[in-house]
């Protein structure tokens, strides 16, 4: 049963058409640096904005309708998982992303809770098999309800602990059932609002307590993808551990945890890091623990999630360039963690959000594959250390050279005469000549 019968498939019309509901720039099967786009994107569903979000803000309630017209609470999880496979089919998105309350409620026991996860598994598996839609990711949500309310893995309470243990262990189980390419964690409560009631090495520790003894369960029955934290500075916590990709990679390397997990990088997360999107990519790509991404963006003007949809072409494209320069995605893809604004309250605003984003990231791809094909970009960074490449620098680079005889030569130079200039400007422009060709 059709349910959102205003809105036909979204085909591919180029960028002249005038119709609200085509793809101007992306084209699925077009190659674009030796993939087709829909290989090198990897566009996922997320369940929680598309399915459940209906516009609630801290000042009202929310505006856009997702009963599906029903109240009964495993009646309205089943309509959820229709919807969002005509959505996907509809969109030509092949992946989704949920949380394990997104795709059923929580019940009055864990048990229940439990039971119910069962039901919508078997109907996601089904929904999978007849429509080849694949997991991207799977998650748990462990900040919502009131229990996680000193935080989940990092709380002070041990029976809390043991909950979120429970928790995740189910969710890893049935990440894997329906084939999951990856699991994420993302720590919302696990941070502080004061450090007067704070242990901090301790919480962290038993946050690595619980990546460790979850991952190698995973692992025990027989899931081959990738675990991800998703850094966030804070939002729900006034500070939250996981800040930023550099943050994470000490915590990674300090508890020994850099071989099954990498980082999740959002955009809005970034900012609100006083980092742009493009850093945390970086740093995650320059450390090996690149993964996946959460595509959206956030409004700088604003001081929290906004959870948009991407439209900045710009911040696409250097997005894009990042994920080529790592060889493409792996197990990895491009979840769009966005949702309408609050006032774009009809059903067919969610097709035309993924119409922008998805169109924003099919120019950035193709931007960033430009980049890489007109070379002055990277070439200048190259040229830019290559006094390491010979004479005194290959011999610091080597391991060769020592204190006494970098002082010597630095002795003999009287001052350094060979500086040139970053060209900042020239390669802003070329980047705009690039994007407006
Ligand atoms: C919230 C996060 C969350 C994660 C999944 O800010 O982005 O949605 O992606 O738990
Ligand atoms: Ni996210
Ligand atoms: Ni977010």
């Amino acid at each position: 049963m059709e349910i959102f019968k205003k809105v036909k498939k979204v085909n591919y019309e180029g960028s002249k058409s005038d119709n609200p509901f085509s793809f101007k720039y992306y084209n699925p099967n077009e190659i674009v640096a030796g993939k087709p786009m829909r290989e090198q994107l990897k566009f996922a569903l997320a369940y929680w904005h598309t399915l459940c979000a209906e516009g609630t803000d801290m000042f009202g309630p929310g505006t856009a309708n997702k009963s599906f017209n029903t109240s009964d609470p495993m009646e309205h999880a089943k309509a959820k998982a229709y919807a969002a496979f005509e959505i996907m089919d509809k969109m030509d998105i092949d992946y989704f992303c949920f949380h394990d309350r997104d795709i059923a409620p929580e019940a009055d026991t864990l048990r229940e809770t439990n039971k119910r996860l069962d039901v919508i598994t078997d109907l996601l598996d089904d929904l999978m098999r007849q429509t080849g839609k694949k997991l991207l990711w799977g998650t748990a949500n462990c900040f919502s309800n009131p229990r996680y309310m000193h935080g989940a893995g990092t709380a002070p309470n041990a029976d809390v602990f043991a909950f979120v243990a429970a928790q995740v262990k189910k969710a890893m189980e049935i990440t894997v059932r329906l084939g999951g390419n990856g699991y994420v964690f993302w720590g919302g409560r696990e941070g502080y609002e004061t450090l007067l009631n704070t242990d901090m090495g301790f919480e962290l520790d038993n946050m690595a307590r619980l990546l460790k003894m979850t991952s190698e369960y995973a692992r025990s029955i027989g899931f081959k993808g990738d675990f991800y934290i998703e850094p966030k500075p804070k939002e729900p916590t006034k500070h939250q551990y996981d800040y930023d990709a550099a943050a994470v990679v000490a915590f990674l390397r300090k508890y020994d945890l850099t071989r099954d997990f990498k980082l999740n990088i959002e955009a809005n997360h970034a900012t609100l890091a006083g980092h742009t999107f493009q850093h945390e990519l970086r740093y995650a790509r320059v450390n090996g623990v690149f993964g996946s991404i959460d595509a959206n963006q956030g409004d700088l003007l604003l001081g929290w999630d906004t959870d948009q949809y991407p439209t900045n072409v710009y911040e696409a494209a250097l997005c894009m360039y990042e994920v080529l320069k790592n060889g493409g995605f792996t197990n990895g893809g491009l979840n769009f963690d966005a949702k309408e604004r609050r006032g774009s309250f009809e059903d067919e605003d969610i097709f035309l959000g993924f119409i922008a984003g998805m169109d924003t990231f099919a120019l950035g791809l193709k931007i960033a594959d430009k980049m890489i094909q007109d070379g002055r970009i990277d070439k200048f960074v190259l040229d830019r250390y290559s006094s390491y490449r010979s004479g005194i620098g290959a011999k610091i680079v080597s391991g060769e050279a020592t204190i006494k005889e970098l002082e010597e030569y630095a002795l003999s130079m009287e001052d350094v005469k060979t500086n040139v200039s970053s060209r900042q400007e020239y390669l802003e422009s070329v980047m705009n000549q690039i994007m407006f060709n």
